[in-house]
């Protein structure tokens, strides 16, 4: 068993989550910076501008802007062969809506890809990762409104240039199918910049949203591809199985149907077009979502390199006693426990079987190389002098390694690379903790934002290193 010579093993971030210096280099404000720290179950406060005295944390997050050089020189000695980050978009158009980007924010990138390529570390680069441009959700309402598409084309059409030689692998939006998939106020904030106000059909502007999304993305794609036809460019989407909880053929419908709604966006950015059930939902609630003749082309056109994706956990769902007969009406599915897993102090099932049936499913349906871009585990760690054994760390990465190990070597699955999330303690995206942790290098600060910043490496770090080294065939 082995994996290529050139996989990808990596780490992901997203820009919001740990560069801090919200405001250093002209940089404008983003979403993210209107959002305080929540709690496990206590929902983020989006506030209407940032107001003074709240704790908003991604404003410091772990100062990765002033502390580049050090932390990807741990990267380095971690061994990493790429490293996914996102671009702050507002660091290169502070308000979205400018003729000419910032050069300070262009500059920044410039010297992290440059260090990172110094060691041979390969940036892998999502363009919109939950920061967009709080500016045009003020003055255009998010990508409700179709002038999005112009300020995102145009953004991509920088970054590509800019970057042209430093940059082959890049997504467009992360996880842009989470507004189906939960359609909360965080949701469809983090990914549209939506705010529904009272009165309007959140669910008829989030599939609007997602439409403009999804033609910026084919564009960006195009526009790409002029500009360095090596450039892979994928789709970002989140992903895990859905199962049935009992074999009464209504819960596997019930399952089946939850699936194609949290992947409907993957038959638009891989095969070019909307897929027939959802048309037909469209048509069945009269929802004018503004699809024009213009925009099928341009879909057909930008279909995505391969495909990006976070796995986390699976879900098992079981149809409600009145289920509606499209299956679809929000609200109405029952989650049910898995018996035979796991959970996360956060309550997110354990299934690395699951990853297998995801990379599966993926492989069949688009017949596209993939890429695991975030997986891993959110826990609470403990400090040990200087130490952490973080034993159920290496545990899940271990586990859910083995089972993309099956997927390649017995399934033949196309498998790109694999970057488990939050490489670095970070600032969640779901909660604003910063004691939800994820990295494998252990971050001196807490939730209530206090600590020295202080980098360590964790048990995982060695073990992750010793992995790497020996290209995964050695677990
Ligand atoms: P956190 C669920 C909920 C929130 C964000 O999440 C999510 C998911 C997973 O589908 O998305 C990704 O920080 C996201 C990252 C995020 C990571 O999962 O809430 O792309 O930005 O940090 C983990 O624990």
């Amino acid at each position: 068993m082995a994996f290529s010579k050139n996989f990808l093993w990596g780490g992901a971030v997203a820009a919001h989550q740990f560069e801090g210096g919200w405001q250093a280099g002209g940089k404008g404000v983003s979403i993210a910076d209107v959002m305080t720290a929540g709690a496990n179950g206590v929902p983020r406060e989006i506030t209407d501008g940032v107001i003074p005295g709240k704790n908003y944390p991604n404003h410091e997050a772990i100062d990765f802007y002033d502390r580049y050089k050090d932390d990807v020189k741990l990267f380095a000695e971690l061994g990493l062969k790429c490293f996914r980050t996102s671009i702050a978009w507002s660091r290169i158009f502070p308000q979205g809506d400018e003729a000419l980007p910032n050069e300070a924010g262009l500059a920044f990138y410039d010297k992290l890809f440059d260090e990172l390529l110094k060691y041979h570390i390969q940036p892998v680069i999502t363009l919109s990762h939950f920061e967009m441009p709080y500016h045009l959700v003020k003055a255009y309402g998010g990508w409700r409104n179709r002038k999005l598409i112009d300020f995102f084309t145009h953004y991509a059409e920088v970054v590509f240039k800019r970057y042209k030689d430093k940059v082959t692998y890049w997504m467009t939006f992360n996880e842009i199918n989470n507004q189906t998939s939960g359609m909360n106020d965080w949701s469809l904030f983090t990914n549209s910049g939506l705010q529904i106000q009272p009165g309007e059909n959140a669910e008829l502007l989030m599939y609007r949203a997602s439409h403009h999304e999804l033609v910026a993305s084919a564009l960006a794609v195009q526009i790409g591809h002029r500009i360095n036809p090596n450039f892979m460019i994928g789709s970002m989407f989140s992903t895990g199985p859905v199962y049935p909880a009992s074999p009464d053929p209504k819960d596997t419908m019930k399952a089946q149907r939850l699936m194609q709604a949290n992947c409907w966006y993957a038959d638009v950015q891989c095969k070019g077009k909307y897929p027939a059930w959802l048309k037909h939902y469209f048509a069945v609630k009269n929802y004018d979502i503004g699809i024009t003749l213009a925009d099928e082309d341009i879909l057909k056109a930008g279909t995505v390199d391969y495909i990006g994706f976070s796995y986390y956990a699976s879900h098992v769902v079981k149809a409600a006693a009145d289920e509606p007969a499209d299956y679809m009406t929000p609200g109405r599915d029952i989650e049910v426990k898995n018996p035979t897993l796991s959970r996360s102090d956060w309550g997110w099932e354990i299934d690395p079987i699951g990853l297998r049936v995801t990379l599966n499913w993926f492989s069949q349906r688009f017949d596209l190389p993939l890429f695991i871009v975030e997986n891993g585990l959110g826990a609470f760690d403990r400090l040990d002098g200087d130490r952490i054994h973080d034993g159920y760390r290496i545990d899940y990465l271990k586990k859910h390694i083995e089972q993309m190990a099956l997927a390649v070597n017995e399934d033949g699955v196309d498998l790109l690379g694999y970057t488990p999330w939050g490489i670095i303690d970070l600032v969640s995206a779901g909660t604003g903790q910063m004691d939800k942790r994820y990295g494998l290098i252990y971050v001196d600060k807490n939730d209530a934002g206090k600590g020295s910043l202080k980098r360590l490496k964790k048990d995982s770090f060695y073990w992750y290193q010793n992995l790497i080294r020996h290209n995964g065939n050695q677990l």
